[in-house]
């Protein structure tokens, strides 16, 4: 991660969103259906390392790396050379029609590292949501049973299925339904929002009474949780709940889904963040963002029999596990392996959290500080209550931009700031983003 070829260094010279950014702009929402939305609209031109360079030059830090995508750094060097080499050589057969090696070379380097003692086996997708929506297939198909479980908070995707999945009706649903049915949603540990000392169990025993009441334990295919939440704000569950959670599912029959889309791939320091809990034993996993270094691909990976339930052909799609984007995952995957992104995802952690902790000793409006390795975030509040403070993360974003530090807000109530760095960052760089937010939290 060493050489970059744009400096990384934060450099604002004109006002943000600039003249050739407004330009363009001006078009896109002439050109570009306007459910498409746009966090930041400085239209970006290149990028290197941790900075995103615009069409009027300027330099942004980014703490959100297409959220948790470009993890092991924009135009990663190892990433930029396969993807080269690839797409001159083979750029699409359709897997199911002809295979190709780099495709079986994902799901092996994935199989060998989901946790588990048992054996494995993946199959590719191009999104999260897919992932999402084929991990729920074969569940239904191996347990012969219909209804699944998801978690207030929770954000699965866009598809049809994924929407009825997610829990916030805006922007994700109003208006898109109807929605699939067969989908109950259950009240998550939120340790921040839930009674005072509750445990994790106690939070486990809450949903899965809530459910053997309202569905019943037979009935149940499949159990989805992002064991660190990621559109919903990074939740962190209790101790206990995700180990409470896998000890029911397995007594009953129930697969269990861990969607490591946004939390999974060295994110928090380890390939998985399901590995932070013992005893939490997923069957399955979704995978996706940080995979590729920006190319789209996805998987699930699991229990080889709940792999293996489909009949051929039940399973697939024209795109799913694209040569090019195969061979980026590959690249990605390899570096992971040969040592050092874990642990600096952990480095990021070590430097951030206590200039995090330290602006929520001074600012009261800081309510918390979770998350783990490069995955953190802030949740603010009205001081002294628990009421979301959404107007200050509105205008703490705004000054974020302003000065150059891409950051993202989340949060069932709009009321967290998630920073989620490309692991090629340096310190110095996380400092220069970390004082931007200080002087706008002084500025409040
Ligand atoms: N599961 C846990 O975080 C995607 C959404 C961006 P896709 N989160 C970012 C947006 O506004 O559309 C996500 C996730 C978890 C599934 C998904 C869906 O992944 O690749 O966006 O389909």
């Amino acid at each position: 991660m060493a050489d970059f070829s744009i400096e990384q260094a934060r450099k604002i010279t004109t006002s943000i969103p600039g003249p050739k950014s407004n330009e363009l702009h001006k078009n896109r929402l002439e050109q570009v259906g306007h459910g498409v939305g746009a966090a930041l609209p400085v239209y970006i031109e290149k990028a290197n390392g941790a900075i995103l360079v615009d069409v009027d030059g300027n330099q942004f830090i980014d703490m959100g790396s297409g959220i948790g995508v470009t993890t092991i750094g924009h135009t990663n060097s190892g990433v930029v050379e396969a993807v080269s080499r690839q797409v001159a050589e083979l750029t699409h057969t359709l897997f199911t029609v002809t295979p190709y090696q780099s495709y079986v070379d994902v799901c092996e380097i994935l199989n060998r590292h989901m946790p588990g003692n048992f054996v494995k086996r993946s199959a590719l997708f191009n999104s999260g949501a897919e992932a999402v929506e084929n991990a729920v297939k074969l569940a239904r198909k191996f347990t012969k049973r219909s209804e699944i479980a998801v978690f207030d908070h929770a954000y699965h995707g866009r598809t049809n299925l994924t929407m009825a999945m997610n829990f916030k009706n805006m922007p994700y649903a109003d208006g898109f339904g109807p929605f699939a049915g067969s989908v109950t949603h259950l009240p998550m540990s939120y340790p921040f929002r839930d009674p005072e000392g509750m445990t994790g169990e106690e939070a486990a025993v809450r949903a899965i009474t809530y459910l053997e009441k309202r569905i019943g334990a037979h009935n149940l295919a499949a159990l989805v949780i992002e064991p660190i939440q990621g559109e919903g704000g990074f939740m962190v569950p209790a101790p206990g709940f995700l180990k409470a959670l896998s000890t029911w599912t397995h007594a009953n029959g129930i697969v269990l889904v861990a969607d490591e889309v946004q939390a999974g791939i060295a994110r928090t320091g380890k390939w998985f963040a399901s590995e932070y809990e013992e005893g939490f034993e997923p069957d399955l996993m979704t995978i996706a963002k940080g995979i590729a270094g920006g190319m789209p691909i996805s998987a699930v990976t699991g229990r080889a029999e709940i792999m293996d339930s489909s009949h051929a052909g039940g399973i697939g799609g024209t795109f799913g596990g694209n040569p090019v984007a195969a061979a980026a995952a590959v690249s990605v995957l390899k570096q992971i392996e040969a040592g050092g992104v874990l642990e600096k995802a952990l480095h990021i952690e070590s430097v951030m959290k206590p200039r995090l902790l330290d602006l929520k000793a001074k600012f009261a409006i800081i309510g918390e500080v979770r998350g783990r390795g490069a995955m953190l975030a802030l949740e603010f509040v009205e001081p002294g209550t628990l009421n979301p403070n959404s107007a200050a993360v509105d205008a703490l974003v705004k000054h974020c931009h302003q000065n150059g530090v891409l950051v993202l807000n989340a949060g069932t109530y709009g009321n967290v700031i998630r920073f989620l760095p490309s692991l090629a960052i340096s310190d110095e760089l996380l400092h220069d983003a970390l004082d931007v937010l200080a002087e706008g939290l002084a500025k409040l």
